[in-house]
């Protein structure tokens, strides 16, 4: 890739170990900091206080983890704050912007600097004749995304991609538009996210969601938190661990790095730890295993319970095993069959350790488990997450308060736009409901997801590329190969509410349309307009904007999305333009199609919204064989070849996906780098390398070709020996498209087989 992501750093490269507790006056300093930056010193702390609040406000657009159930607590964290105002800024991105800056010129501008802009204003087309956007009517973009639709041999060459801001609304006529016109690609986010979490639930539990609420968290004996950087990636979670800590839970965390939301934090919104820094703990135990280890960990875990079983009868939840549960006999035998020595050499975790853990997990009358991508984004990520479920069936927790697995989702509405059609593998149920109420045949073939529509770009076969948000080109696997597919299109569309890469590498045409924010007032014939989300836990509620829209030429994503349906689709029988007339009709028609929607728009205007019906929570499985079922997978072996390093790729503290802030990583200690890579110091050493020496970094793909970045400098790092670590986006240069796991479809962006060399 030519143009750096971040900012120019603002100083020399610095590594320091941090001490401080996560959250707390740091967190209160970047807010003010960023804050200034972006000019919204008085909106920002306005619509803030207008969050996540039970009598209206809006969403948070940051992340998926609940609202606090007690209400009215301002529970805000810091980097909600930043996302909000992000979207909020003053500056703007015009027609004189794209007049002065010609595509090629933007395309060696950094990440960083394309965001920073600020807000689109109006629709725009490529003009390739000047290589320069140029402005176009509501009206003229909608025919030509709609002419080049209809104009296409095979519906199946186009391709909608969903990123996980789009309200529910919105999803429920996207998804509508793309099965009237004749195709189920639907690829989006969650294909490189929890794909792998929700294939297992699904065949394990019947249910592809997690089955615990926050209630659950605050009742819970024990939690076993695997893979997720909470305190920069799901802040709000430090409150309900260090009252987990305060009731006397156990907490143990699973990550090769010691996070800063395994060691403490002060609670931003309780203002007298705030004032006296008063810090409370949010870990009982840390494991750290190999990058990829964590199946033989939870392996060993079961295994221990199983041993336990042998002197303490009690250890083993017989009554709920014979009553729920099918498929308990091979799995014990499994778990005898797997060493003691081959779950220590796998895991890199010391049998000790693993015992120590397990002693929490016997000792605890209610265990919930956590994860996010540090599990699921793994060639074996779906056996790691039944793993899980095998783990929490042994011990009946499932189904009663306190216990259950509870994946942390990312986006703020990534569980919604699966609740409400964005699937390239939908149910056949779901098809016949939606095409009785809707009038019409949806398409039965399964579709692409994010991996196979790059690969179908590529030959040709996706001709039209659709984006209801997110940052394709720069979120996707195999840099490189991306822009290819994504510059072979036909057209591509880009629904945006700020400048990114994925405007600046597009197909033969291209259109960027921009919307409203979640935080703005969506004004339509009615009056104004709320739009409903889905948290991590299976809550719905709604999100109403109140800011002045940053253009009045803003249209609201399910307008835009009904005037490029209207247009693709003169004859469709869907009232489209009376749907964006009052959203309280989208509604009315999901609660017809949708499981658990019944009664919607009475349903979510309830103070806190409701609950989705979790079967598997009340421990009726829609699996084949009406019971939760265990599963038998060999222990992958993913223990880095010689000379080798496996290499996770993840987010700094001071980004959101593609967006980055700055250079900084507080919690990591770093300062001003972000082309770095940690390692063990003994890997270091043995490499003769030193703190920010630069190396070169070379993965090596499945089929054995290879991909490197150059000039990355080394960052010593308690991590464990063969395993490394760096920053997303920019390390999708190293992830081949072919390198996805076999189970769930999701590119395997935590486990990079790559060599790291002093660079030459
Ligand atoms: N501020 C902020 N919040 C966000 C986002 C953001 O970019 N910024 N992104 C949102 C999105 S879309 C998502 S999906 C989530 C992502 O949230 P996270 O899953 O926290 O995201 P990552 O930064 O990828 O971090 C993964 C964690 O997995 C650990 N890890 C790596 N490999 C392994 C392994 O093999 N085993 C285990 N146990 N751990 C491993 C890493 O050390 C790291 O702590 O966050 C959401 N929230
Ligand atoms: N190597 C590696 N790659 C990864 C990951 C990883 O861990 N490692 N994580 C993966 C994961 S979990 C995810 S979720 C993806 C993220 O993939 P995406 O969701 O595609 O990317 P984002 O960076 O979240 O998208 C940011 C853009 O969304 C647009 N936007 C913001 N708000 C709105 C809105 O309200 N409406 C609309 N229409 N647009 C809006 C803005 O234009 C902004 O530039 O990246 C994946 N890529
Ligand atoms: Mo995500």
């Amino acid at each position: 890739m030519e143009a750096p992501v971040g900012p120019a750093p603002g100083g020399p490269p610095e590594s320091h170990p941090y001490h401080h507790p996560a959250a707390g006056w740091g967190a209160a300093k970047s807010v003010t900091k960023f804050l200034a930056r972006e000019g919204t010193y008085v909106d920002g702390p306005r619509a803030v206080l207008r969050m996540n609040h039970e009598d209206g406000g809006f969403d948070c657009p940051g992340c998926a983890w609940p609202d606090d159930l007690k209400g009215l607590r301002l529970d805000i964290c810091e980097n909600g704050i930043k996302h909000v105002t992000w979207e909020m800024t003053r500056k703007r991105v015009g027609r004189e912007f794209f007049a002065a800056h010609s595509v090629s010129e933007l395309s060696r501008w950094s990440d960083f600097a394309l965001e920073d802009q600020g807000r689109l204003t109006e629709p725009m087309v490529y003009d390739a004749a000047t290589d320069h956007y140029v402005p176009i009517s509501w009206k003229d973009a909608f025919e030509l995304a709609g002419r080049t639709l209809r104009e296409l041999d095979d519906p199946n060459q186009a391709s909608f991609y969903t990123s996980g801001r789009l309200g529910n609304e919105a999803t429920f006529l996207y998804q509508l538009m793309a099965r009237e016109l004749g195709t189920n690609n639907m690829p989006d986010c969650s294909n490189m996210c929890h794909e792998a979490s929700g294939r297992a639930l699904y065949t394990a539990l019947g249910t592809s969601k997690g089955t615990v609420d926050l209630k659950d968290w605050e009742t819970t004996d024990a939690l076993f938190i695997l893979g997720v950087n909470a305190a920069s990636n799901a802040p709000r979670m430090l409150t309900a661990l260090a009252e987990a800590y305060k009731r006397g839970a156990q907490i143990v965390h699973i990550n090769p790095l010691v996070e800063a939301a395994a060691t403490r934090t002060i609670i931003p919104h309780d203002f007298a730890d705030m004032a006296l820094f008063h810090s409370t703990r949010t870990s009982t135990l840390n494991l750290q295993p190999r990058i990829g280890g964590d199946m033989a960990l939870l392996r060993g875990l079961a295994k221990a319970v199983l041993e336990q079983e042998k002197t303490d009868p009690k250890a083993v939840d017989h009554e709920f095993i014979k009553r729920y549960t099918a498929g308990f006999e091979d799995y014990r035998a499994l778990c005898e069959a797997t060493t003691w020595e081959e779950i220590e050499r796998q895991s890199e975790v010391p049998r000790a350790d693993i015992l120590k853990a397990a002693r929490v997990y016997g000792d605890a009358d209610r265990s919930i488990v956590s994860w996010c991508l540090g599990v699921t984004q793994h060639e074996h990520g779906v056996d790691t997450v039944r793993e899980i479920v095998n783990l929490l069936l042994l011990r009946g927790n499932l189904g009663r308060e306190g216990a259950g697995p509870s994946p942390v989702r990312g986006h703020s509405n990534v569980q919604g736009n699966r609740t409400c059609g964005i699937n390239h593998r939908p149910d056949e149920s779901f098809l016949d409901r939606l095409g009785e109420v809707c009038g019409f045949e949806p398409p039965r073939a399964r579709g692409m997801d994010t991996v196979a529509t790059i690969e179908a770009m590529h030959r040709g076969e996706v001709k039209v590329f659709v984006a209801m948000g997110g940052n394709f080109a720069m979120a996707a696997p195999d840099t490189p190969y991306t822009f290819e597919g994504l510059r072979a299109c036909e057209l591509t569309v880009q629904v945006s509410t700020k400048l990114n890469r994925s405007h600046l590498v597009h197909g033969r045409q291209a259109l960027i349309l921009p919307c409203l924010g979640r935080t703005e007032k969506d004004h339509q014939r009615t009056g104004v307009q709320s739009t409903s989300v889905e948290d991590s836990m299976s809550m719905v509620h709604l999100s109403v904007g109140m800011k002045r829209p940053a253009s009045s030429h803003l249209l609201s994503e399910p307008a835009v999305i009904a005037g490029m349906a209207r247009a693709a689709l003169p004859d469709s029988a869907t009232p489209w333009e009376w749907y964006v007339e009052d959203y309280d009709r989208i509604r009315d028609t999901m609660a017809q199609v949708l499981d658990g929607f019944e009664d919607f728009n009475r349903r979510v205007r309830l103070p806190l919204g409701f609950r989705i019906r979790q079967p598997a929570r009340e421990l009726v499985f829609l699996t084949p064989s009406g019971r939760a079922e265990f599963s038998v997978a060999p222990l992958p072996d993913v223990i880095p070849a010689p000379g080798t390093l496996a290499l996770g790729t993840m987010r700094s503290h001071d980004q959101w996906n593609t967006t980055i802030y700055s250079d900084n990583d507080r919690y990591r200690g770093i300062r001003n780098l972000r082309t770095l890579v940690f390692m063990n110091t003994d890997d270091m050493r043995e490499r003769g390398i030193e703190q920010f020496d630069p190396v070169d970094i070379t993965s090596t793909a499945r089929d054995g070709s290879t991909r490197s970045l150059h000039g990355y400098l080394a960052v010593p790092y308690d991590i464990p020996r063969g395993c490394a670590a760096g920053y997303m986006p920019e390390m999708n240069v190293l992830c081949a498209i072919g390198d996805y796991s076999t189970q769930s479809d999701q590119p395997i962006m935590k486990h990079l087989k790559v060599t790291v060399d002093r660079a030459s």
